[in-house]
């Protein structure tokens, strides 16, 4: 196999255009004297038909939307390339796994699930995750999630999740949004969605960054190796940043304040060399083992335990180039789970199943053609021939009298592959089953990976739980559908659901209840099973838990410190941090009361990045007071102190020295900062470097969760 990391760069440069020193032109190619002026009937007269320039500009204007993605609408999304690290033959014979060293490159789309094109990053929601692979053997797509489970067991209910979940048609509220009543009214006659709820209510939902996210594939797929023997394997993304979220104050903060808050990251990152980076890992389970777990492999309501089955590395990802054009590559890109080469294969997970129709289906509505798939960021760098032809907006022109096959007239050509020569050829699964509309009864337990889940996290993260469910459950106006809500979520931890029940002034019920709707037999509804819990091999996993997860390295890469200056502040207090700071990859940025110069002690001056009102602290992960004479005016500057205020509720590091540390005195949480806050650091010394030390320290734990009260305590 060649190395083809820089093939698909040069594959998209035939179609980039740049108008730098030269002529404006009409789409015709003839050159434009005035674009100011439409063609008129007199200076003050009627314009003219005959303008085709302004038509032509026009007539494009009018149509330069298309369809917003039906779901995964907002996302964000740059090229890098796929390095093999540790080649596994034996598993797979897809060429772009099988030699250390290789590349394969990749464009890599991250979304949001409910929320239109323009909504806010920080919405709590599941994050797509979607890797198009341009390998030697055609596209390859990893179209997965921040979350290794789904809500539903089978594709039927999809457009019925989703229609819960986006805003409600009569009034198109609220926007990106899981907090409304026909979300939870469809969770709370779904069972087997509590697995997945207990993901989504978690601060899974709301990540620091893109970078800062794992990557599932969700369903079981299979790996094929040359010799055509079929392993399962689940697909995992493991961020070299580790795992890390906001708080969910903050989070709706973000949102107003910048909500491009992740693109904005994304971009930035990678303009500044900080190109994120993921090991894909795989856990493998041989067929044989099919059936030897409590849960079903086909069931994506469940995932492997790394305890059962650890996850092997085999390979990373670095993504290391923006886009040139947003729409051209990120809103063009299309991505499909049935794109796949050979050596990767599906299972029957009846969700994935229906994916495969889905995909290509709806790009036919929202990018317009068949021929998509000659887009050029879509465009496989592997050659294409086949008789599929015409269509709209065709591009390549197909040589010769034959468009099909076989023939004798184009000499049998293009001609079929044997699987030596590549040819994909799909698992030979032995199937023998009745026809039926069935589910399995081993997809029954709906509640005992909830249960794990639950059980793995912290008694911050399960606080956490316990208040997005008050929040999104406080938002529901339908009292029965909160009622059924805490029915379910007594089936996973009884102690939950009575603190749930608390926030919202309600009673746990002793029963599940469904209703039985109108015209539909009391069995068939929310599916065929009752639903169970079964007791799960491993009861606690750390991978589960953010902050116990094994992965999370101490790292402050790429993290952002806001210093709070004003005229008069310590010079070499704040180049010391920065210095500090830049050693470890992170930045400090001087907030000053305006923009401009801010004068320093050894009247010096300081360029200031942002003033108080252009930036905020939530946009930040540290907040650091450094000494100065200027301290009185930060004292009663309200914005200044809003700083540190949502810093400390934040749970983030706060930082002072010199008389700085006077300063905490003036804010909100004086009263509640204690000696064992390992996040609040002072010091008396001025530009002191073991000050600098313990503050980048103190950042590596990334927050102070046990600042908040904690419901589980
Ligand atoms: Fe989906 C987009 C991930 C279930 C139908 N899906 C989409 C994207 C991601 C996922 C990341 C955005 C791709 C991009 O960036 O362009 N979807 C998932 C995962 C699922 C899942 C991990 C469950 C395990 N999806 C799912 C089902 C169906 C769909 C069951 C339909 C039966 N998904 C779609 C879609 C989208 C899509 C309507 C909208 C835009 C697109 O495909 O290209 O076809």
């Amino acid at each position: 196999m060649k190395n083809s990391q820089d093939e698909k760069q040069r594959d998209l440069s035939i179609n980039k255009s740049d108008g730098t020193n030269k002529f404006l032109t009409t789409d015709q190619g003839v050159k434009i004297n005035d674009d100011n002026n439409s063609l008129k009937a007199g200076e003050r007269g009627p314009s003219l038909l005959e303008d085709f320039i302004l038509r032509e500009k026009i007539t494009h204007f009018d149509h330069e939307r298309i369809p917003e993605r039906i779901v995964h609408a907002r996302g964000s999304g740059a090229h890098g390339f796929f390095e093999v690290t540790n080649p596994i033959p034996e598993l797979t014979k897809a060429g772009f796994l099988q030699e250390a060293g290789l590349k394969t490159p990749v464009f890599t789309r991250f979304s949001t699930v409910a929320g239109s094109r323009g909504s806010t990053d920080l919405a709590r929601d599941v994050r797509g995750f979607s890797v198009k692979f341009y390998t030697q053997e055609g596209i390859y797509d990893f179209v997965g999630n921040n979350i290794p489970v789904f809500f539903i067991q089978d594709a039927s209910k999809f457009p019925d999740l989703i229609h819960a979940v986006k805003p409600e048609p009569h009034n198109e509220i609220p926007q990106a949004a899981s907090a409304h009543d026909t979300f939870w009214d469809f969770i709370s006659l779904m069972p087997e969605s509590m697995h997945m709820i207990m993901w989504v209510m978690s601060d899974r939902a709301i990540p620091r960054s893109y970078r800062m996210m794992e990557g599932f594939g969700v369903h079981t797929f299979r790996f094929i190796n040359e010799a055509g023997a079929s392993s399962f394997v689940k697909l995992h993304w493991k961020p070299k940043l580790g795992t890390h979220a906001v708080a969910w104050d903050e989070a709706q903060k973000i949102s107003g304040k910048n909500p491009d808050f992740h693109r904005q990251d994304l971009w930035e990152a990678i303009e500044a060399g900080n190109f994120p980076e993921w090991e894909l890992g795989v856990q493998v389970i041989p067929t044989e083992d099919e059936n030897k777990y409590e849960f079903d492999l086909l069931d994506p309501t469940k995932l492997v335990p790394e305890e059962l089955v650890p996850v092997t590395i085999v390979g990373r990802m670095v993504l290391n180039k923006n886009p040139d054009n947003f729409f051209a590559e990120t809103e063009q890109i299309a991505f499909h789970p049935g794109h796949v080469v050979p050596g990767i294969d599906f299972s029957n997970d009846p969700l994935l199943q229906g994916r495969l129709f889905s995909y290509t289906d709806t790009q036919l509505s929202r990018l317009g053609s068949p021929n998509f798939h000659e887009i050029p960021i879509n465009r496989s760098i592997a050659p294409v021939h086949n008789n599929q032809r015409d269509g709209h907006m065709r591009q390549e022109i197909n040589k010769g009298r034959v468009s099909y096959h076989p023939n004798s007239l184009g000499g049998g050509c293009p001609y079929q592959a044997k699987i030596s020569e590549g040819g994909f050829s799909s698992f030979e699964e032995r199937i023998d089953a009745h026809k039926v509309r069935e589910r399995s009864e081993s997809f029954s337990d709906h509640f005992g990976q909830a249960k794990l889940f639950f059980n793995s996290q912290t008694p911050e993260e399960k606080s956490h739980i316990v208040k997005a469910l008050r929040f999104e459950l406080g938002k529901v106006e339908t009292t029965a559908i909160r009622v059924r809500m805490l029915g379910l979520l007594s089936q996973v931890d009884a102690e939950l659901a009575e603190k749930v029940a608390v926030g919202l002034g309600a009673t746990v019920p002793s029963t599940l209840e469904f209703p039985v709707n109108k015209g539909v037999s009391p069995e068939n509804e929310g599916g065929n099973q009752e639903p169970k819990t079964v007791e799960q091999a491993v009861s606690s996993s750390e991978a589960l838990s953010m902050i116990n997860n094994p992965t999370n390295s101490p790292t402050i890469e790429s993290r952002r410190v806001a210093i709070l200056c004003s005229d008069g502040v310590s010079e070499a207090a704040v180049k010391n941090i920065k210095k500090a700071l830049k050693k470890q990859g992170a930045k400090g940025f001087v907030i000053a009361p305006h923009l401009g110069a801010v004068l320093t002690d050894n009247d010096g001056a300081l360029k200031a990045d942002f003033s108080f009102l252009t930036a905020s602290s939530v946009l930040f992960d540290a907040v650091y007071v450094p000494h100065g004479l200027g301290l009185n005016l930060l004292a009663e500057n309200d914005d200044a102190l809003e700083y540190l205020n949502d810093a400390y509720k934040h749970c983030k590091v706060i930082g002072a020295d010199g008389e700085a540390s006077e300063l905490l005195s003036a804010t909100s949480f004086a009263s509640k900062i204690t000696n064992d806050d390992d996040g609040v650091i002072v010091t008396s010394e001025v530009a002191s470097e073991a000050f600098a030390q313990e503050f980048i320290t103190a950042m590596t734990k990334h927050r102070f969760w046990k600042r908040e009260p904690n419901l589980y305590l």
